[in-house]
This record gives structure tokens, sequence and C-alpha cells, in this order.
């Protein structure tokens, strides 16, 4: 029985993080086809691009130049609205290069070849945290069952000395200790597909 809710919660958290589209990270080639270079349009190029991507924690932005054409440096945004390639954070210089997006928050990329950032080889993007799947609930807690014809597991003692002389009381309101917030909330309000949670769980198996 409580193998099989396991298994149930498990397969609720793989399908919401399939659906939330946070599985797997994404590859961003900077640019698409124009690649990493002086957009012929000014910084729009790239500021336009930005905006049709999400980018993630765990993303990989990809810098697509010629060696000795451009590099790429990630600057503070001071320097990135400066142009400023005083002291870059950091700075590659042989094409293509890959950089992980390893933290959240606001992260600006420049070429720092002359003229090149001013002439609109500039790049911020916002990188978003990993998107939070369900909390698990703790071992004790019971999973919320969708029909009411199966049993509650017996509530654990964590003392192991209390001795069944009575029947266990029902989980939901006389438990000591307080309800994890939101996770019953969130796992119901997950919602979801019946087919697509009988997918998942036959490939758990
Ligand atoms: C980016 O996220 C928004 C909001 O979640 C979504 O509407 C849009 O389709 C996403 N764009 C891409 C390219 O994934
Ligand atoms: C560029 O940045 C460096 C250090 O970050 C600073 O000392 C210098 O004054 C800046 N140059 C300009 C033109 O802002
Ligand atoms: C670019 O430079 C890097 C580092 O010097 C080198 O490893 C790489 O092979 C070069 N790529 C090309 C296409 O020359
Ligand atoms: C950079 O990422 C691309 C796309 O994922 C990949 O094909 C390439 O091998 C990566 N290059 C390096 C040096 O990791
Ligand atoms: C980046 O995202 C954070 C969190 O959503 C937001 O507070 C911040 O204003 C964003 N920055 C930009 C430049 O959009
Ligand atoms: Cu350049």
């Amino acid at each position: 029985m409580a193998t099989n809710l396991n298994k149930l919660v498990l397969a609720t958290m793989v399908v919401a993080a399939l659906l939330r589209g946070s599985w797997a990270q994404t590859t961003h080639v900077v640019g698409d086809a124009l690649g990493w270079t002086i957009p012929p349009g000014g910084a729009v190029a790239y500021s336009s691009w930005a905006s049709q991507n999400n980018f993630t924690v765990g993303d990989i932005l990809v810098f697509t130049f010629s060696n000795g054409s451009h590099d790429v440096a990630e600057v503070k945004k001071e320097a990135f609205e400066a142009c400023n390639a005083t002291s870059p954070i950091s700075i590659s210089n042989s094409g293509p290069t890959n950089i992980t997006l390893s933290t959240a928050g606001e992260h600006y990329y420049i070429c720092t070849f002359p003229g090149h950032c001013t002439a609109g080889q500039k790049l911020a993007i916002n990188v978003t945290a990993t998107t939070t799947a369900p909390s698990p609930p703790p071992p004790t807690a019971t999973a919320p069952t969708p029909s009411s014809t199966a049993t509650p597991p017996p509530p654990p003692s964590p003392t192991g000395t209390a001795t069944p002389s009575s029947p266990p009381p029902p989980p939901s309101e006389t438990t000591t200790s307080p309800p994890p917030p939101n996770s019953a909330v969130s796992l119901a309000g997950a919602a979801l597909p019946v087919a697509l949670l009988s997918i998942a769980v036959a490939l758990l198996h």
C-alpha cells in the first residue's frame, strides 16, 4: 500500500515536472541563425531574441562565433550598459563558447572587440531559478487518496514504545505535528490528466 502510494506521488511529481518543462536543460543558441556577431539592426536583435526565450538555471547558452572574430565576456550591469570591457567577470575567446547558467538573476554578456558592443553585440538575460516541484510529503504524512476505499497506513510511532491498545486516530485533524503547508494543496492543484498519470505509473514499473 505505502509502496503504491509512494509510486503515485513520485509519478505525480514526474508528470508535473514534465508538464512544467523543467525536466531537461535547454540549450539556447544565442541569436539563433544570426549567431554571436555585430547584429545588422543593432542591439535590438539580441534583446528581442532574449525576450523570446525563457532562461532557467541549468540551461546552456551557445555563443557561435569564429576564433579571432569575436569573443564573449560576462560583465556586470554597469559595464554592459557602458560597453566597458576593462574588468569582465569572465571571458572566452574560443568559438563556439558554451556557458551554463548556474545562477538565477540577470546576466550580461558583451563582445570586447573594439566597437562591437557599442554596435549592438551585447546580450542581457534574466535567469529564473529552477521550477520548484511539489515538495514531497514527509514519510509520516498520508498522501491524498483519490478514492475513499483505500485505508490509511497505520501511523508510525517514532518512539517505538507506544502500545497499540487503541485504534489509531484519524490522521487528518489529530496529528500533533502541523501538516506541511501546501502539501495536499499543491498535489491536488497538480490536477493531472489521468492518462498521463497512468503512463507515468506504467513507466515506473
Ligand atoms: C516562456 O514562458 C512563458 C510563460 O510561462 C510562456 O508563455 C512562453 O511560451 C515561454 N516561451 C518559450 C519559448 O518557452
Ligand atoms: C570601466 O570599468 C573600470 C573598472 O570596472 C573602471 O575603472 C573604468 O573607469 C570604467 N571606464 C569607463 C569609461 O567607465
Ligand atoms: C579556438 O580556440 C580554442 C582555444 O584556443 C581552440 O581550442 C579551438 O580549437 C579553436 N577553434 C577553432 C575552430 O580554431
Ligand atoms: C556546446 O553545446 C552544443 C549544443 O548542446 C554541443 O553540441 C557542443 O558539443 C557543446 N560544446 C562544448 C565544447 O561543450
Ligand atoms: C529578473 O527577474 C526578477 C525576478 O522575476 C525580477 O525581479 C527582475 O526585475 C528581472 N529583471 C529584469 C531586468 O527583467
Ligand atoms: Cu565581436
